[in-house]
């Protein structure tokens, strides 16, 4: 059966301030940077939850929302994840699992094995994708595009958080199994992202990243540019 219908309204911006809005949405989000040095300053429970509610906006599969977020504040949790995840990280950096080319492409960014900000930070987001749904009687559901539907609600998430004047980083440990045991998720959820969240410590500096240029991230494609396209 057709789910029923509602009239669409999306937001209404005035024809001559469109560009300068999108100039503005662009400087605001280029604005953004991940954060290793965070502050131990409280942020109220509210704004992450608001922000989870922004990611959760995000389209998804069949609209299924394949996600969960996880929220720690408990210090021992937070000390749980930050050694359960440094554990993992000197089997990268000190214990070869990283391959060479791994290691020398992080070296700009000067990453190792410690997670300070793991119990620095006021929060800690888990997400988890659920690899499969159940229905009301029990049985398993197939969850469709879990890894794109999750992905775009991360990034949604992260652009809340930037506006909300927090920040974050896209921490990955790795591998990141434990999480799921850690934190006592069922068998169908699978961590995806770990966002250590707060404010940036006053003294934090970011690595001085250039960002790709237009004409390297885009290409337009039209009919006439394709060889052999049947015309
Ligand atoms: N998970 C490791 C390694 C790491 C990997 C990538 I790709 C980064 O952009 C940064 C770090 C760590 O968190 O240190």
């Amino acid at each position: 059966m057709p789910v029923r219908t509602v009239p669409y309204q999306p937001l209404d911006v005035p024809k001559d301030e469109r560009l300068s809005v999108a100039a503005d949405v662009y400087c605001e989000m280029d604005s953004r940077r991940s954060v290793r040095d965070f502050s131990d300053e409280p942020v109220p429970r509210s704004m992450i939850e608001q922000a989870i509610l922004c990611a959760s906006t995000a389209p998804s599969g069949a609209h299924q929302q394949p996600w969960t977020f996880v929220l720690i504040g408990d210090p021992e949790m937070k000390r749980r994840i930050r050694d359960a995840a440094e554990t993992e990280e000197r089997e990268n950096y000190e214990g070869g699992r990283l391959p060479p080319h791994w290691k020398k492409d992080l070296e700009p960014l000067g990453t190792d094995s410690r997670k300070p900000f793991l119990e620095t930070v006021p929060w800690i987001v888990v997400v988890f994708e659920q690899r499969y749904g159940f229905r009301p009687d029990g049985s398993r559901k197939h969850h469709y595009y879990v890894k794109e539907s999750v992905g775009i609600a991360c990034g949604m998430f992260i652009d809340a958080l930037h506006r909300m004047g927090l920040s974050t980083l896209t921490h990955t440990p790795s591998p990141m199994g434990f999480l799921r045991e850690l934190l006592g998720r069922p068998e169908n959820e699978r961590p995806f992202i770990l966002f250590p969240i707060g404010y940036a410590a006053h003294d934090c500096e970011v690595p001085d990243l250039e960002r790709k240029p237009l004409d390297e991230v885009m290409v337009e494609v039209s009919t006439d540019d394709l060889v052999g396209n049947g015309e």
